[in-house]
């Protein structure tokens, strides 16, 4: 288990996690613990998401995809809805500098077309005052949800059997997956390491496809207790299991 009290752990630096995808959940119950409003958790959460993009740049990951917004959260109150779709404005105009200073280049995925014009402003100029940095790739899932994925992609495929400019026959795991929202992962779009912070076991329409092989680790932690301490023992557990993709050795 790993806590807010967990001790730094060694980490083997040659099997460190390429892609580590994280559900950052639990900002509203960290902030009703502490007797503030639901939207104090996630500006703490927001000022996390720098600290863990940080730690995670520098342990040498090269994907960090985080679950931002489902496509089920518009089912929360307008006035916290509002607050959330301000905060890759907010994101944007604070932490920009910093992202650039640690080279890491700023990739956004879901239906970015229903958001307010404001949020898909700032997700599309992050995405471009970032596209020239070759380092670590933050890709926030915004407005994501895995089973509309998986209904675009299907929709997409068929049109082209449909168009006769693909044969049925030939669709194998590479078609599905250059349909999918992380396409622009390319070798990199599968997690090695998903991450659930708050204490809830399951995976909300998240990644589906591509966690087939995901090594799960889900921890009490609300998300803005979740330190680099408790990300680096993440990744030591990470690192004792033995990974087989379906095989024997
Ligand atoms: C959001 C902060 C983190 C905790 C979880 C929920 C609240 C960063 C972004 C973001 C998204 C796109 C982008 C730049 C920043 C964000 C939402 C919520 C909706 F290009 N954090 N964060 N977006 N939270």
């Amino acid at each position: 288990m790993f806590t807010e009290k967990t001790t730094p752990q060694p980490l083997d630096a040659t099997r460190i996690p390429a892609h580590v995808a994280i559900i950052m959940d639990g900002n509203g119950r960290w902030a009703k613990k502490r007797f503030l409003p639901r939207i104090a958790g996630h500006k703490q959460g927001m000022e996390n998401v720098k600290v863990i993009t940080k730690a995670a740049s520098r342990l040498g990951v090269k994907v960090l995809t985080l679950y931002a917004f489902s496509t089920e959260n518009w089912k929360r109150p307008d006035s916290e809805v509002n607050y959330l779709m301000g905060l890759p404005v907010d994101f944007f105009g604070v932490f920009m500098p910093e992202l650039i200073a640690e080279n890491v280049r700023v990739q956004v995925m879901g239906e970015l077309d229903a958001l307010p014009a404001k949020t898909r402003q700032a997700a599309e100029d992050a995405m471009a005052e970032t596209a020239a940095n070759t380092g670590m790739v933050l890709n926030f899932a915004l407005n994501y949800g895995a089973r509309d994925e998986l209904v675009q992609a299907t929709r997409e495929i068929a049109q082209a059997a449909a168009a006769g400019t693909l044969d049925p026959a030939t669709i194998d795991d590479t078609t599905v997956a250059a349909h999918l929202m992380t396409r622009h992962l390319g070798a990199l779009a599968d997690p090695d390491l998903l991450i659930r912070t708050s204490g809830e076991n399951r995976l909300s329409n998240f990644l589906l496809w591509q966690i087939a092989y995901s090594e799960l680790v889900f921890t009490p932690v609300f998300w803005p207790d979740f330190t680099p301490a408790v990300l680096t023992a993440a990744i030591a557990d990470y690192q004792a299991r033995d990974r087989r993709f379906g095989g024997i050795h």
